[in-house]
């Protein structure tokens, strides 16, 4: 279910609680985190699975708010940095597993989003937990990480043309290089769809028109939800009139070996 706030020039996408429900978990999910107990945190999430959950909603009702939890511990003083990164590593490794066991192999005429933390933004940990979720909701993608200075990162798109570019943005005050490096993204690529997220907007919804995003989505089960709806556009859009082969996901000046071993079916 999805909760859809319009703003004057983007919309902003929230998911409210839906799904299978995932509360008992939490307490020993967060106990295996902390444990660094990484086969009982694959077993709890192969037992959400078992309930109906997907990769989005073990990121919404299980991932984020261990790791909430976690920094808050940490804040406190409760739990060291060397636990808090051990707790984060291994809660993006059992993620990745785990949708990488429900996500179909890549194949041409998929459409493709590239994820990217603005330049001077670490919080990764979002969208590689999103890009799993992309994978699984039948997108390919790719993620650059944290830090990706604005020039390169609009190059990167330019070359590559992604179908959208999602923008996490953690900390309020990168909103100002979020909207920079949006306008110069549309520049390179007139046309290109581009999502912004993160505990910046969610926050703040008021701060997703003031970066020029085509939409702004609050969590994984809301980024899901979008993808879905723009692969389905996206299919009936590039269904090709007369009988022509789908384009295939790579980029034009890879060179004709590399793209012919790259096109064989995985
Ligand atoms: C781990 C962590 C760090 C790590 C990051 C490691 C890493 N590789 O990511 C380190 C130590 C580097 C760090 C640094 C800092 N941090 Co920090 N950090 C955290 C912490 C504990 C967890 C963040 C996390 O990974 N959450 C889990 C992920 C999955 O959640 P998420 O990022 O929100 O992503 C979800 C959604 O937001 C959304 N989403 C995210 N991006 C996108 C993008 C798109 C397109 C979409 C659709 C959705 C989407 O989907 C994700 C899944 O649902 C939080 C505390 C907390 N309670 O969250 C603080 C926190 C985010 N940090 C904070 C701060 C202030 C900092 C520092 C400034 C601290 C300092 N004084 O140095 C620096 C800034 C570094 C920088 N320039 O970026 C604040 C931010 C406050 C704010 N928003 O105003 C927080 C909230 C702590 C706090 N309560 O004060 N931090």
């Amino acid at each position: 279910m999805e909760h859809r706030v319009a703003t004057s020039r983007a919309r902003v996408f929230a998911s409210t609680s839906g799904g299978a429900d995932l509360s008992d978990l939490s307490g020993p999910f967060l106990m295996a985190l902390l444990g660094g107990a990484e086969c009982e945190a694959e077993e709890l999430l192969r037992g959400a699975r078992s309930r109906g959950a997907d990769t989005a909603l073990l990121v919404r009702d299980l991932v984020v708010p261990a790791l909430a939890e976690v920094g808050r511990m940490w804040a406190r003083g409760e739990v060291s940095v060397a636990e808090e990164h051990l707790a984060t590593a291994l809660a993006t490794r059992v993620v990745a597993r785990s949708a990488g066991s429900a996500t179909r192999p890549a194949g041409p005429g998929r459409p493709r989003i590239l994820l990217a933390c603005l330049a001077g933004e670490f919080h990764d940990v979002g969208i590689r937990l999103l890009s799993d979720v992309a994978r699984e909701s039948g997108w390919e993608a790719e993620s650059l990480g944290a830090n990706v200075p604005r020039e390169s990162l609009v190059r990167f798109v330019a070359q590559r043309r992604p179908t959208a570019l999602a923008l996490s943005v953690s900390l309020a005050e990168h909103v100002p290089e979020a909207a920079r490096t949006i306008a110069e993204a549309r520049a390179a690529v007139p046309g290109l769809t581009i999502l912004v997220g993160g505990r910046a907007f969610c926050k703040d919804v008021d701060r997703v028109p003031l970066t020029g995003a085509d939409a702004g989505l609050c969590d994984a089960v809301a980024f899901r939800d979008w993808l879905r709806t723009r692969a389905a556009e996206a299919k009936r859009d590039s269904a090709a009139p007369d009988g022509a082969p789908a384009a295939t996901s790579l980029p034009a000046e890879m060179p004709a070996s590399l793209r012919r071993r790259c096109s064989h079916p995985r």
